[in-house]
């Protein structure tokens, strides 16, 4: 696909939700609306209410785990295995100190009794020269990887298009934030962090007819098609094939960071949330599906979602559509998930198709389970007070949906306060 087609498909797939869907409004700063249910500790299907750690690990996670997954996601496989085919060293230093590696993966992966396998796709990471464990930050975007990590040596193939370059990338930056298609990498490297970087359409296409086929291909053997996972699940499994290929032939532990904006904000939480690898999230205006509750919600409802994007829930999660208050869990237990690890919920003011003040009261419905574990969870009574030494530190900014000059300066203040002190 040229260029320009490829960048007219992509900022009609972005226009379709929040962008076109903006308002003229602003989120309140002061939280807003009813608590999260039900309470994350208390009673939940037949269970009573939790009272230890113990209960809460062994009982708690695994009922939620399923929950999300026959309720939203749909299933995980029950198996997987990576497979790296080809790993090569591209530059010893690329963008200002970097070692920049290229892995060439296919996965294996089995549900119930059938086997299938991915669509070869790639990685490329960037890791400070001279730092090898640097704690890496996993990135998924809209973008073909040689726009997130624009350099001659990173795979593109011939007549490729892709987000960005040249008068394309004025437009989406324009619209969408400096750092929509192309984050950071210099300063990122300076900072002491590596990054990683999967396109993971490669595998789970972001698209209707292609995306729900490729899907049911990898999970033919699932036998409840409501189920059925959707594109937000099976890039969160990216998420996890990713710290795979970092981790084969190394010894050392490292932090792995999971990175999103929007819907791979969604894809990020889910990851993080069903993988204790990951060390910590950033999770950015992730709305609907995502970090914001799904009751008595503003902004994005169920209903819009899965009409807008029907390959990336189950379809079970159409069930609420238009009657969410019947769902049994909602996105607060995904954070809860998450707990004690660090979690940054980035928003904006004028996003309210995100629901930034959902995703609040989400933080605070989660916040007992950080304290159960003697974390210090949320530390701010408002929206707009940044604790980002906090172990969900909730950022908000004036602006709309993007990731703007400001995001990345916060998501690596948020990433010193965790990490450095270690
Ligand atoms: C929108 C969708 C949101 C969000 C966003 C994005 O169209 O309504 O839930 O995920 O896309 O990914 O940019």
């Amino acid at each position: 696909m040229k260029r320009w087609s490829l960048l007219v498909v992509v900022i009609a797939a972005l226009s379709a939700g929040s962008c076109a869907k903006l308002t003229l409004a602003w989120a309140d700063l002061k939280p807003d609306g009813p608590a999260a249910r039900p309470e994350a500790l208390g009673a939940f299907q037949s269970q009573a209410p939790i009272t230890s750690l113990e209960e809460w690990t062994g009982l708690r996670q695994p009922a939620l785990k399923e929950a999300l997954q026959a309720n939203i996601y749909g299933y995980f496989p029950d198996s997987y295995q990576l497979t790296v085919l080809d790993h090569v060293v591209l530059d010893e230093n690329a963008f200002g100190g970097g070692r920049l590696e290229e892995y060439k993966l296919r996965a294996q992966l089995r549900f119930g009794e059938t086997t299938s396998e991915t669509e070869i796709f790639y990685m490329d990471v960037v890791t400070p020269v001279g730092a090898p464990n640097a704690p890496v930050i996993l990135i998924q975007t809209f973008c073909p990887r040689w726009d997130t990590f624009p350099h001659p040596a990173v795979y593109r193939p011939e007549g490729a298009g892709g987000c960005g370059g040249g008068p394309a990338t004025g437009v989406m930056t324009y619209v969408f934030g400096r750092y929509i298609a192309t984050p950071p990498t210099e300063m990122i490297l300076a900072r002491g962090y590596a990054a990683a970087t999967i396109y993971p359409s490669e595998f789970a296409p972001d698209r209707k007819d292609e995306g729900l086929a490729a899907l049911k291909q990898m999970s033919e053997g699932l036998a409840p098609e409501k189920q059925r996972w959707g594109a937000i699940a099976a890039w969160a499994w990216g998420y996890s094939l990713m710290i795979d290929a970092l981790e084969q032939n190394v010894e050392t532990h490292r932090d792995y960071i999971s990175w999103g904006h929007s819907r791979y904000g969604k894809s990020a939480l889910l990851a993080a949330a069903f993988d204790d690898r990951i060390s910590a999230v950033i999770s950015h205006q992730s709305g609907t599906g995502g970090a914001s509750l799904n009751r008595q919600k503003k902004g994005e409802s169920v209903k819009e979602i899965v009409d807008a994007f029907p390959h990336w829930f189950a379809q079970a999660y159409e069930n609420y559509a238009d009657g969410e208050e019947a769902m049994p869990i909602d996105q607060h237990h995904l954070l809860a998930l998450i707990a004690p690890r660090p979690v940054l919920l980035g928003n904006a003011r004028r996003d309210v198709w995100s629901d930034p003040n959902g995703a609040f009261r989400a933080a605070v419905g989660a916040d007992p389970v950080y304290k159960l574990y003697g974390a210090q969870g949320l530390d701010q009574g408002r929206l707009d007070i940044w604790a980002p030494g906090a172990d969900i530190a909730y950022w908000i900014r004036p602006g709309t949906h993007g990731v703007v000059k400001e995001d990345w300066p916060a998501f690596l203040e948020f990433l010193d306060a965790h990490f450095l002190k270690k």
